[in-house]
C-alpha cells in the first residue's frame, strides 16, 4: 500500500522527481539524503457531531488507505446514534479515522477524526495532543450536534476552523449566518464546503494551517 504511494508521489506527468532514478541511490527524496529538508509533519484534528462527514473528509483526501474503525451499526446502538438526518447511514466510526495529505512535498498533514459519540470523550485529550488545530465540521441542520466540539477547542485554546459540510438535500447558509448562530468570533474562519469533495477539503485544510499560523505566537 505505501510503495504504490510513493510510486505515484515520486513523479510528475510521468517525469520522475528525481534524475538518474536506474541508481537506486538516487531514488531517495531531497529530505532522505538531508533530514533538514524533511517534510513538517503536522497533526489535524477534525471534529464535530454524528454523522457529519468526518469519515468521508478524511477519506475524501488520504493518500493513505484511511484507517477507519468503522463498526457496522446494529439495533444495539439504535438508541445511542441518532439516525434521523443520514438515515442510510450503515457504519459508524466506533474510535477514529486516521488519514494522511502531503501537500508541497515538504507539508503532511496527519488528519485524526474524533468519534463524535458522547461514550468517546475520554479519548479527546490523548486525541489533541501535539495538533496544530482542528476543524470542526458542522451540519446546518443540527447545528448544536458541533457545540461541544466548539466548546472544547475554546477551552483547550486549540486553534479552529469551523466548515459547514453542506449536504446537497439541505439549504444553502452564508458563513457570516453560520457565524451569527453558532456565535463563532471574528477571527475564526468559517467556510461552507463539501466533505466528499477532495478540493474543497484541501481547502477547508489550508485555512485551518493558515489560522493555526496566525494564532501561534512566533
Ligand atoms: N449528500 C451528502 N452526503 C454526505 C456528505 N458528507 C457525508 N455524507 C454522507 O453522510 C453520512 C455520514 O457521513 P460520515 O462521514 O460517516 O459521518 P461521521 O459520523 O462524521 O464520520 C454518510 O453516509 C456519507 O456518505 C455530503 O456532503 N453530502
Ligand atoms: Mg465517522
Amino acid at each position: 500500500m505505501d510503495s504504490a504511494v510513493s510510486d505515484a508521489t515520486a513523479s510528475v506527468g510521468g517525469t520522475p522527481l528525481v534524475a538518474g532514478f536506474a541508481e537506486p541511490d538516487e531514488d531517495l527524496k531531497a529530505w532522505q539524503k538531508d533530514r533538514s529538508q524533511a517534510p513538517i509533519a503536522t497533526k489535524i484534528v477534525v471534529a464535530g457531531g454524528f454523522g457529519v462527514g468526518k469519515t468521508t473528509l478524511v477519506t475524501a483526501v488520504s493518500e493513505i488507505t484511511p484507517l477507519q474503525t468503522e463498526a457496522l451499526m446494529t439495533q444495539a446502538s439504535e438508541g445511542t446514534d441518532d439516525l434521523t438526518a443520514t438515515p442510510d447511514k450503515l457504519t459508524t466510526t466506533v474510535a477514529m479515522d486516521f488519514g494522511r495529505l502531503t501537500l508541497d512535498d515538504d507539508l503532511v498533514l496527519y488528519l485524526f477524526g474524533t468519534p463524535g459519540q458522547q461514550r468517546f470523550w475520554f479519548m479527546w485529550d490523548d486525541l489533541v495532543r501535539g495538533a496544530i488545530g482542528a476543524v470542526v465540521l458542522a451540519d446546518t441542520r443540527r447545528l448544536k450536534d458541533c457545540f461541544p466540539a466548539l466548546d472544547y477547542f475554546e477551552s483547550c485554546g486549540l486553534p479552529y476552523v469551523v466548515a459547514v459540510n453542506h449536504f446537497d438535500e439541505s439549504e444553502l447558509f452564508e458563513p457570516e449566518d453560520v457565524r451569527e448562530a453558532l456565535t463563532i468570533p471574528a477571527h475564526i474562519p468559517v467556510m461552507i464546503m463539501d466533505a466528499r469533495r477532495r478540493i474543497s477539503v484541501i481547502e477547508t485544510l489550508l485555512a485551518l494551517v493558515g489560522h493555526a499560523l496566525d494564532e501561534t505566537p512566533e
